[in-house]
């Protein structure tokens, strides 16, 4: 049966250009989406049942416009009511483009695990291999990024990193609005990235599909190219961000926008500006263990002492790495190297010094930086989680080496190589 469903498919509705399956829970914005691209305008949708096809040439970022075939998924009835048919038609479309509410925190998981579903059933079922050699490339449309309390990019790739993982897959925020310049829609950029994905995998060849995977940084969290996405991204976030004392407020308040690892360098690199070590310090602790006994937001998730202590190490020694700004009156400039502990503190901090603590800081980004200096075996067990234990692979960056090399001037080099040498790990 499944193969008459997809010969008549492809013989009643030949795709022109790419065959494209546009899928995703009931709401995301899938019909709106389909008619943005064909029509460049807002439609007023109601919830599908069955299918809207559409034939469109969207324009990319690069100017190549991307022909394709968009089978819009109605699931006005449920998504899992449809799971059967949709993987008929997913077998003989070139790729998926998955739509989820990106301000829609509510129902995320019940759209990571509609997806995790799809993804197996396409490596495992039913596939047509003279369609598409290779799984199909998934485009993960974070859509209403114009709504409130979006999620960021980082956040949702990292929510759907189990199932993305190993697959030629990409994650964009976009927004189609009235009044949104396509332009800005995040639309030119995703269907750049979808033609090219496209094209790896139906070359087939495996060694390309790695070596463009690659260039396409979509697996390993740790490669140079994944962090300088993610410095890429914060530093925009950092842009609209909200400001300082909002910041804290909404971190008292348990109400902070996000809860993710850009959020937690924030309040560690606020706490420890504002306050300094010593008081820093205890109030991230406080903070962070009321923020996760109480919001809704960090469900699941425990308080660990370690990989606080860790985190807090991290960022203050990147604090004490960021070169004065000439630009700034001195008291404000929570940059300054070569202050002490007790002047060491933001009166009124100016919009850029998060960004510029991050651009000299890239690292911070890297959510794994931990097994530089610890083993799994060392700190994922239950007595690092209650107290501080100390790094097995490593010793964390020391401060009292960085402030002697920022006072070198005061003090001999010799002293601070000496210091240096003995946190060398051997
Ligand atoms: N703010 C905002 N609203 C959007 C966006 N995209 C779609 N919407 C709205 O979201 C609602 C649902 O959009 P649809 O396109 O009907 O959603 P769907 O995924 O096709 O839903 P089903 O057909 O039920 O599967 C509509 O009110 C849209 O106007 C967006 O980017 N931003
Ligand atoms: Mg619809």
């Amino acid at each position: 049966m499944t193969s008459i469903i997809r010969r008549l498919k492809e013989r009643l509705y030949p795709s022109q250009g790419f065959s494209v399956s546009i899928i995703g829970l009931s709401d995301s914005g899938k019909t709106t989406l389909l008619y943005y691209l064909k029509l460049g305008e807002i439609v007023q949708t109601i919830p599908s049942i069955g299918f809207n096809v559409e034939t469109i040439d969207a324009a990319t970022s690069s100017g190549k416009p991307f022909k394709m075939t968009g089978w819009d998924v109605g699931t006005g009835c449920g998504i899992t009511y449809l799971y059967g048919i949709i993987q008929i038609y997913i077998s003989t479309s070139d790729a998926i483009i998955w739509v989820v509410d990106g301000s829609d925190r509510e129902y995320l998981t019940e759209s990571i695990e509609a997806l995790q579903r799809i993804v197996y059933e396409d490596s495992t079922g039913n596939e047509d291999t003279t369609k598409s050699p290779a799984k199909r490339p998934i485009l993960l449309l974070s859509n209403k990024s114009d709504k409130p309390g979006s999620m960021s990019l980082d956040e949702m790739r990292v929510k759907f990193s189990r199932v993305l993982s190993g697959r030629l897959s990409a994650v964009y925020k976009t927004s189609c609005v009235q009044g949104n310049p396509y332009e800005k829609s995040g639309l030119p950029e995703a269907f750049d990235w979808l033609a090219l994905a496209i094209q790896i995998s139906k070359s087939g060849k495996q060694k390309d599909i790695v070596q463009k995977e690659q260039e396409l940084s979509s697996l390993d969290p740790r490669s140079q190219t994944t962090i300088m996405q993610k410095l890429d991204s914060w530093l925009t976030r950092t842009e609209t961000d909200i400001g300082v004392e909002e910041f804290i407020d909404k971190f008292k308040s348990f109400s902070l926008p996000s809860w993710d690892h850009y959020t937690h360098i924030r309040i560690a690199y606020v706490y420890l500006t504002k306050y300094g070590r010593k008081e820093g310090k205890d109030l991230i602790f406080q903070g962070l263990e009321s923020y996760i006994a109480a919001s809704p937001q960090t469900k699941g998730k425990s308080f660990h002492v370690t990989m606080t202590y860790f985190w807090i190490q991290i960022v203050h020694f990147g604090i004490r790495n960021v070169p004065a700004s000439p630009e700034l009156p001195a008291p404000n400039n929570v940059l300054s190297a070569s202050t002490s502990e007790s002047e060491w503190k933001v009166i009124s901090p100016g919009p850029d010094d998060f960004a510029r603590f991050l651009l000299i800081n890239p690292h911070v980004a890297d959510g794994n930086l931990w097994s530089d200096y610890y083993t799994r075996e060392v700190i994922m067990t239950p007595a690092a989680k209650v107290e501080m234990v100390l790094p097995d692979k490593k010793p964390l960056p020391n401060l009292v080496i960085r402030d002697a090399i920022n006072n070198s001037s005061q003090q001999s080099l010799k002293q601070v190589q000496q210091l240096a040498a003995a946190q060398r790990p051997r």
